[in-house]
């Protein structure tokens, strides 16, 4: 007998009730209980109706996605449904937490589902790369139609169980999940209610037979919001396969498709940043036992973009924050963008229509430090400069509770040295949000010397609280993202002078996958900030010192690397700026050649992977993976390349050592020479995912 899944009786009810935590993922062997229970209360003449059910937080989630690439062990899911959809007896899925993927298409095998109110119900493959498995392209649109089907499986997006029962998904919202489902089989069984198998139902296909462009513009929407991605198209061909192939036909085709994708390199990616976003929340280094304080109340110095930023997240999770100005005026323009913000968003049906009000109502506004003295979680968001850190760290270290842990939103500046102005050192670390911080997922939990390891696992418990994806970094200049993110801006620089134009670097790093190129961030950004910090620092950079003293700051004054139209953010290239850059290097005598895509494409990726492995030479980063993490959730990697480090495994990392060796020398650049990790793994023909263990 499975120890996963147990055989239960309620009277004439049989309950198949699976036990395999966290999730209750379709391993082999859950699929083998699964299948034997079924099949014995199938074959038991005393049962009369048999239920699905499971324990813990949530119905089944899906296959187990750490199977995949596995030799496949029988009994196969598709083998699992149809037992179930071949039962003579009637067969009711009870539905709690979220049934997903695999999940859901087991319950499509049976004759009927119910769902507690709160059940969340999909089928999000295509976020993994592949597309349903097991049935789930042909039974999901006959459940619902082919029009909600092809939008939840190119999506990948639940819907609760409301939506569900609206559109014929489930036949009833039951309280207890198990009760309910034994309470609706024996009505089933008392009503005699014929059985509803859905490979044999195309009542819902009729509509589409006529408008098969649902099909086409769900895959023009995914090609647009998804570019470069296989499985979203593969979705949607799919489920067309329901107007015009027999069930049995497409379930090979929906076979033979999935093969493809899951051997596929993009769903290798995807399914690895999955684990790896998981893998980096669990903090190495820290004693087992250590637990992360309480935090009910959250302080935010600061009520400007990235203050007021900071402060929505919070407030969207339902945590009060008290957010600190210097001034009333200050105060009330943070709250109102914030309020507009939230307004917006609900607008457009982001939100409830009541929810600006309830966020808003969580944000205490307050003038002065002291009113630091609640709080359990203080982030500082002030001007990135450390005299004013210092300043701020000092006061609040004056007002702050014992044990409230002290957070610096700094993108770059050394924790340490903010922490040394304190008397509590070990409560001190750095939250780096990234701008919109009110959007974006990734939070860099900056861990410095003194930071104590509860404090550490409180800032990452909090930060997945609020949404957000944490990565724990070392203290250097930029952390990890930032600094990799300047050796990639020292080669687009570098790129101008030797002959590249900007939109020429942009266009090979967005046709890349990354939603933006160096230049046209840098207008996003403004030039002026780079213009001050160099000045600061004493650094010269001809052409982009150039720009800034022609007045141009980038989107914000029109025209930077590019000129933009008024209220357009759309990037044109600007011939000014060409003959800038010409004039530029006829001054330094420099001469400008030809440069073919995929040089830029090496200069631009390869210095990044090259920072990165200096980082974890460096402990800066702890894993490979934590770095895939940092820049799929803060810079926008395309997920479907799994971030610089499994993509610098997938080229091979004795190219990538070739390429930089030969780039310093063509270049005259020693730090393009392979850093001494990157090379000791390229000569032993190892990859960086061989660090993990
Ligand atoms: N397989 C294996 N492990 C899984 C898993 C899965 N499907 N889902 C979650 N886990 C692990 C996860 O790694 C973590 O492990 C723990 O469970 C808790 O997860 C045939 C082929 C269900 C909404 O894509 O969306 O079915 O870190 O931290 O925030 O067509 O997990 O504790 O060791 O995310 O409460 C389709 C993926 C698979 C669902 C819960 N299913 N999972 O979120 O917890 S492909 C999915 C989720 C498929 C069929 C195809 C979420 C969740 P650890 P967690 P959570």
């Amino acid at each position: 007998m499975s120890d996963v899944v147990k055989l239960e009786r309620h009277d004439d009810v049989a309950v198949v009730m699976v036990n395999s935590p966290p999730v209750n993922a379709l391993s082999a062997a859950v699929r083998r209980g699964i299948f034997d229970n079924v099949k014995a209360a199938n074959a038991d003449s005393a049962v009369k109706a048999i239920v699905i059910a499971c324990e813990g937080r949530t119905f089944i989630a899906g296959a187990d996605i750490t199977e995949f690439g596995k030799p496949p062990q029988s009994p196969g899911l598709s083998e699992v449904i149809a037992e179930i959809e071949n039962c003579s007896k009637p067969v009711i899925a009870a539905i709690h937490g979220t049934a997903l993927g695999g999940g859901l298409e087991l319950t499509l095998g049976c004759h009927f589902r119910v769902a507690v109110k709160e059940a969340k119900l999909g089928l999000p493959e295509v976020k993994l790369g592949l597309l349903p498995g097991a049935g789930g392209t042909q039974r999901l649109p006959r459940a619902v139609g082919p029009e909600l089907a092809v939008q939840m499986i190119v999506t990948g997006n639940p819907i609760s169980a409301s939506e569900a029962l609206k559109n014929g998904l489930i036949e009833e919202i039951v309280e207890g999940p198990k009760a309910g489902a034994v309470a609706f089989a024996k009505k089933v069984v008392a009503e005699k209610r014929p059985l509803r198998v859905l490979k044999n139902d195309d009542s819902k296909l009729a509509a589409a037979k006529a408008d098969r462009s649902i099909f086409t513009n769900a895959a023009a929407a995914a090609n647009k919001k998804n570019r470069g991605m296989n499985a979203p198209l593969a979705c949607a061909e799919a489920v067309s396969w329901t107007l015009d192939t027999p069930f049995d036909e497409a379930l090979k085709k929906e076979r033979e498709m999935f093969l493809k994708l899951v051997a596929d390199d993009q769903s290798k990616a995807q399914r690895y940043a999955f684990f790896s976003e998981r893998e980096a929340a669990k903090v190495q280094g820290v004693p087992e036992s250590t637990k992360p304080r309480p935090v009910e109340r959250v302080a935010i110095i600061g009520a400007g973009t990235m203050g007021g930023g900071i402060a929505m997240s919070f407030a969207n999770a339902g945590i009060p924050v008290t957010l600190i100005e210097t001034g009333e005026e200050q105060l009330k323009r943070g709250l109102g963008i914030m309020q507009k913000n939230w307004e917006n968003t609900a607008a457009r049906g982001g939100i409830p229509a009541d929810a600006p009000a309830k966020r808003m109502a969580l944000i205490n506004g307050k003038v002065g430090l002291d009113n630091v003295k609640d709080a359990d979680l203080i982030i500082e968001a002030v001007f990135e400069t450390m005299a004013i850190k210092k300043e701020v760290f000092t006061a609040i270290d004056a007002h702050a509770k014992p044990g409230a842990v002290l957070a610096s939103n700094t993108s770059y500046l050394n924790i340490n040295d903010i922490a040394a102005v304190t008397k509590r050192p070990q409560d001190v670390l750095g939250m780096h949000f990234f701008s919109p911080a009110n959007v974006m997922k990734l939070c860099e939990i900056v861990r410095a010397e003194k930071t104590a390891p509860d404090a550490l696992l409180t800032a990452v418990a909090i930060a997945r609280k609020i949404a957000k994806v944490p990565a724990v970094v070392g203290v250097c200049d930029g952390f990890v993202g930032n600094r990799m993110l300047a050796a990639r801006s020292k080669q687009s620089e570098k790129l101008l002078f030797e002959g590249a134009l900007p939109q020429q670097v942009d266009a090979v790093v967005t046709k890349f996958g990354l939603p933006m190129g160096p230049f046209a961030m840098g207008d996003l950004a403004g030039l002026d900030i780079g213009w001050r910090s160099r000045q600061d620092r004493g650094i010269k950079s001809e052409i982009a010192d150039a720009l800034c003293e022609a007045g141009r700051f980038g989107q914000k004054t029109g025209k930077g690397y590019y000129k933009y139209e008024a209220g357009s953010r759309a990037p044109i290239p600007d011939p000014e700026v060409e003959t800038l850059i010409d004039e530029t290097c006829k001054r330094l005598g420099l001469t400008r050649r030809a440069i073919g895509d995929q040089e830029i494409l090496e200069r631009m990726v390869y210095p990044m992977i090259n920072e990165g492995a200096r980082i974890l030479e460096e402990k800066i980063a702890s894993r490979p993976s934590d770095i895939d993490v940092i820049w799929l959730y803060g810079y926008g990697w395309p997920i479907y390349r799994g971030g610089p480090m499994f993509y610098a495994d997938l080229v091979g990392l004795k190219e990538i050592a070739d390429r930089l060796s030969f780039y310093a020398k063509q270049t005259n650049d020693p730090s393009l020479e392979p850093a001494p990790l990157l090379k000791k793994l390229a000569d032993e023909g190892k990859t960086f995912a061989s660090l993990k263990g």
